[in-house]
Order: structure tokens, then C-alpha cells, then sequence
């Protein structure tokens, strides 16, 4: 079914991301869980899972279908993500899970998107790509990091996601999804 423009949300801030498969997802908000548990922070919901590949931030609502138009046409190979660590970030109270070494399919993956989407004038740059899945905020005190079971798949297809602040965090939702090649 080709995607179709969903209503706005105003303040929406927009992402193209890998969204976690629900299998994967289900066992790491399990894992994250438990560190609130321990430690307190703030989980995000399982549902939301996912790795960012290119922040946009606010689209104005008359570029969404030349985004679109972009997200059909490129061409971009499928890639395997590998979740086998866990990190923690200071400056924002970030916990996540990442890979020891990413695959360069996936780096790729990130640079390209974030090119095009340079030329196109959504983004001012090409960014250092992090690949990550946040799974706690407001952690303040991690205590020693955990290991995590490594989880491994294949990404076959892209999401194009919305954020927007709620009275429970921020709400995510995927508006459009394309199949990676
Ligand atoms: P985070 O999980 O590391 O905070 C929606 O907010 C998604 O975009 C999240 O995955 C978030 O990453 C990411 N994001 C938010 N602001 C960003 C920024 N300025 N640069 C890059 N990614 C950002």
C-alpha cells in the first residue's frame, strides 16, 4: 500500500530510523526494565524502540511529500544490526544499546540517506552517525553497566518516524515505511 501523508502534529519533529523488530524490542525493554528497577530512569516504550539514521527535526508541512517522494527513490541496501552492548551517556542520562563493532553495511546505510537528503536541503550536513537504540532517559546513576545477550537481524525496510513532546515523555510514531533494496 503506498504511504499516505498523516495528519500533522504540531511541534512534530522528524526521523528516518530502523524500527526494532517487536521480538528484539520485547526482550530489551525487558532488559531495561530491570535497570529501572535497579537505578531509576525513565523507559521507553517498548513500541518505540529504534535507531535514528537522520534526524530532520521540524518539516514544514508543504515539504512532507517531497520528502516522501525522496524516501521512495532511494535505493538503499538491506543491513545487519548487531545489539551486543550496552552504554551509557552523561550528558544527556541516555542508556543504550549498540554494537561493539557496527557494520559498515549499516554506517553506509546512515551516510547515504544523510547525503541525499544534504542535497535535497532537509539537513545542513552529513552528521557522525552513533548507531543506537535509546533505552532509558533521566538515568542519573547507571552503576556498572550490565552485559546484554547480543541480538542480531536484518533490516529490510526504513521507517520515516515523528517524536512530539507528551505529558509522558516524548510520543513517537512511524508515519511511512520503503522496502531497502
Ligand atoms: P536519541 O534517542 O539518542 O535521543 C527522535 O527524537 C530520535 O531522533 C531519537 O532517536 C533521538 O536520538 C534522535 N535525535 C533527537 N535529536 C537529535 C539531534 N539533534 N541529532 C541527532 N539525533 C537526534
Amino acid at each position: 500500500m503506498p504511504n499516505e501523508l498523516p495528519p500533522p502534529v504540531v511541534g512534530a519533529r522528524f526521523f528516518f530510523a530502523l524500527w526494532l523488530p517487536p521480538a528484539i524490542a520485547s526482550q530489551l525493554h525487558s532488559f531495561s526494565g530491570g535497570v529501572v528497577g535497579r537505578c531509576g530512569g525513565r523507559l521507553m516504550r517498548e513500541d518505540a524502540l529504534h535507531i535514528t539514521l537522520a534526524f530532520l527535526g521540524e518539516v514544514a508541512e508543504n515539504r512532507l511529500p517531497e520528502l516522501h517522494e525522496i524516501a521512495a527513490a532511494v535505493e538503499l541496501p538491506k543491513a545487519q544490526v548487531q545489539l551486543d552492548r550496552v552504554g551509557f551517556w552523561n550528558h544527556n542520562h541516555v542508556l543504550w544499546a549498540g554494537s561493539k563493532e557496527p557494520a559498515p553495511v549499516l554506517e553506509k546505510l546512515a551516510a547515504d540517506l544523510q547525503k541525499t537528503l544534504v542535497e535535497a536541503g532537509f539537513l545542513g550536513e552529513v552528521k557522525p552517525f552513533v548507531p543506537h537504540v535509546t533505552l532509558l532517559r533521566k538515568l542519573l546513576h547507571p552503576g556498572t553497566l550490565p552485559e546484554i545477550q547480543a541480538h542480531e537481524w536484518t533490516a529490510e525496510e526504513f521507517v520515516l518516524a515523528r517524536s512530539w513532546p507528551s505529558d509522558r515523555g516524548s510520543a513517537y510514531e512511524v508515519v511511512a515505511r520503503w522496502p531497502l533494496k
